[in-house]
Parts: C-alpha cells; sequence; structure tokens
C-alpha cells in the first residue's frame, strides 16, 4: 500500500471515452485493468467525472457552422469544439461498468459550467476557476500524485500540468493513460509535461 501523502487520480473513465462511446478514445478499455490494480495500491483514489450540461460550449452542435475538432476562441481562449460528449446523467456520463468506483474517495465533476470547459482537475480551461481539488489534497497532508487515464492529451496532461504548478510531485503513468491525438496534441503534451517537471512513467 502507498504512504498516505500519495494520491492516484483517475481521469474521465467515462462511457463516452470508451469503446463505442460519442468520443471514444482508442484502446481506452485497455487500461481500466491496471487502473483497478493502482485503485488498490493507493490510500487516496479520487477520480474525475467530465459532466457537461446539454448545448455545452464546447460542444460543436453548440456553434452554428462548426464541425468537430474545429477550434474556436473563447473569452478564455482557444477551445477544440467537441462531439456531445459526458452529458450529465446520461449513460455516456457514467463510469464504465468495470471500473472499481467503490475504491474512490471523492469524485470530482467538472465541466459543468455551460459556458466554460474544464480539461483539469485542478482548474478550468480559464485557468483559474478552481475545481476545490486542491484544497482537497492539501488537507488531506497529500503531496505526491500519481495521475492516469483518459486522454493522455487532454484531461491528464492539463490536470498533470497544474498539479505541477501547485507544487505537488507528479508522475504520469503512461502505460495506463491512452490519447485522443488531434493535430500533434499528444506530442505537444508530451513536451510541456517534460518540461514541467512532470515525471512520465513508461513501464
Ligand atoms: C476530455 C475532451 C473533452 C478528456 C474531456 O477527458 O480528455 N477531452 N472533454
Ligand atoms: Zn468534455
Amino acid at each position: 500500500m502507498r504512504p498516505a501523502n500519495e494520491a492516484l487520480i483517475v481521469i474521465d473513465i467515462q462511457n463516452d471515452f470508451c469503446q463505442n462511446g460519442a468520443l471514444a478514445v482508442i484502446d481506452g478499455d485497455a487500461i481500466i485493468a491496471p487502473i483497478n490494480d493502482m485503485l488498490s495500491d493507493f490510500s487516496a483514489c479520487i477520480l474525475t467525472q467530465d459532466w457537461h450540461p446539454a448545448g455545452h460550449s464546447s460542444f460543436a452542435s453548440t456553434h452554428d457552422g462548426r464541425s468537430s475538432f474545429d477550434m474556436i476562441d473563447m473569452p478564455y481562449g482557444h477551445q477544440i469544439l467537441w462531439p456531445d460528449h459526458c452529458i450529465q446523467s446520461t449513460d455516456g456520463a457514467a463510469f464504465h461498468n468495470e471500473l472499481k468506483v467503490e475504491k474512490a474517495d471523492l469524485i470530482i465533476r467538472k465541466g459543468f459550467r455551460p459556458k466554460i470547459d474544464s480539461y483539469s482537475a485542478f482548474f478550468e480551461n480559464d485557468k483559474t476557476t478552481p475545481t476545490g481539488l486542491e484544497g482537497y489534497m492539501r488537507t488531506r497532508g497529500i503531496d505526491t500524485i500519481t495521475i492516469v487515464g483518459l486522454a493522455t492529451d487532454f484531461c491528464v496532461a492539463y490536470s498533470a500540468l497544474d498539479a505541477s504548478k501547485l507544487g505537488f510531485k507528479v508522475t504520469v503513468d503512461m502505460t495506463a493513460c491512452r490519447s485522443i491525438d488531434v493535430d500533434g496534441s499528444l506530442e505537444a503534451a508530451i513536451l510541456k509535461m517534460r518540461n514541467a517537471g512532470v515525471r512520465l512513467k513508461h513501464g
């Protein structure tokens, strides 16, 4: 068992990011078994759940004439538009039924504000609106974080970069992550994480 100062954050293991989901990540289901093993190994386990209202501003369908994976400018910066996904209370937003959700101490929902997307478990995409997770971590005495889940190049990377910026010691276990990889997003995310001092574990 890992010591009490170490936490595992499992990012968005939800039906819409898994096989046949609305924003399916290739091979996403393959990481569920290793993540379940990790959930038994860590004494502090946090799950994130992408949780959008219908008509969310990150959905291409919300913007006339736009397609999925188009880039638009939002008041807070660039935003990739996505297919409708993880709509609150739908089956697509539910955790994959093989994930050992019962091992989690905390489930943090993100992306519920209609006009702002939230990739990171710590801050929304405006980089200032907090989710509250930082305080949870600090009040539990956690200083070291391992991050796994979907997708490497979006929610995993954003969470890792924020955690590192906040002063946590961060490892991304790449064996338990899978990526979307649009327009070189995976390579860019890996570079940013390396430069930020995030440890990338490959085996
Ligand atoms: C994610 C795109 C949109 C993710 C969430 O979990 O990486 N990606 N919403
Ligand atoms: Zn989303």
